[in-house]
């Protein structure tokens, strides 16, 4: 099997980071090289543009400059870090790509999915994630994971419609890319969730999607 690009995805406090490890251990046990790795972020440039994306004191940034600032972090990510690994048959576990740019700049801020499309296809040409885990939960009750934690970024601050805009969204690119997506029901214990996230993941290895 040639490297292959598995990105995670959710809402707030879906509970991503808490699997990404379980993930990348289930990959390894299977022989593979695996790189972690982040959006934003993920590259030098593209950490320091996810500084300026979750500083609250950017309250007033528009949701374009918004959207174009997660794109040239993605294009910086793609170049130095995602095609170079897979290139040399690494496989890439992203914390969050475009589909996060479909649900929260589209679904939350309302921006006209073709627009994203068009960076999508300009930024990434045909590359696309080869496995998309959705942990998908109520927006309630990944915010109050979330909270728990004691501080908020600039998107935690938003209302909780936002994140019921967002998880929607999710749904529906889920909907739209059935053949590599893989929803998780997010809302049970983390020893479920992990347990269903390895039954996708050795059913992945046996036959990519
Ligand atoms: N963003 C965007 O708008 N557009 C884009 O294109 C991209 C990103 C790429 C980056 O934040 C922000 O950028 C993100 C969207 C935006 N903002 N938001 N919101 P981030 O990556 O730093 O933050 P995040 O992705 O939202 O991470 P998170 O809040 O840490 O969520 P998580 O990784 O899914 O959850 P977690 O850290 O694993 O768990 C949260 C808490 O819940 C923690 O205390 C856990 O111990 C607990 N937890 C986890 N699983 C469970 C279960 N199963 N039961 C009970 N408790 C649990």
């Amino acid at each position: 099997m040639t490297s292959q690009f598995i990105t995670v995805e959710g809402v707030e406090g879906a509970g991503k980071t808490t699997q990404l490890e379980f993930i990348r251990e289930v990959l390894e046990a299977a022989g593979k090289k695996v790189l972690p790795t982040r959006e934003p972020g993920g590259a030098a440039l593209g950490e320091e543009i996810r500084a300026l994306l979750l500083q609250q004191r950017r309250e007033g940034m528009t949701a374009e400059a918004e959207l174009l600032l997660l794109f040239a972090a993605r294009a910086e990510h793609l170049h130095q870090v995602i095609r170079p690994a897979l290139a040399s048959g690494i496989w890439v576990l992203c914390d969050r790509f475009t589909e996060a740019s479909y649900a929260y700049q589209g679904g939350g801020r309302g921006i006209a999915r073709e627009r994203i499309a068009v960076l999508e296809h300009w930024v990434q040409g045909e590359l696309r994630p080869d496995l998309t885990l959705l942990f998908d939960l109520p927006a309630e009750q990944g915010l109050a994971r979330a909270g728990r934690r004691g501080w908020m970024d600039r998107f935690e601050r938003e209302e909780l419609a936002f994140f019921q805009r967002v998880r929607n969204a999710y749904l529906e690119q889920a909907a739209r890319h059935p053949d590599r997506y893989r929803i998780v029901d997010a809302s049970r214990s983390v020893a479920a969730v992990r347990a269903e996230v390895e039954t996708i993941l050795h059913a992945f290895l046996r036959e990519p999607v």
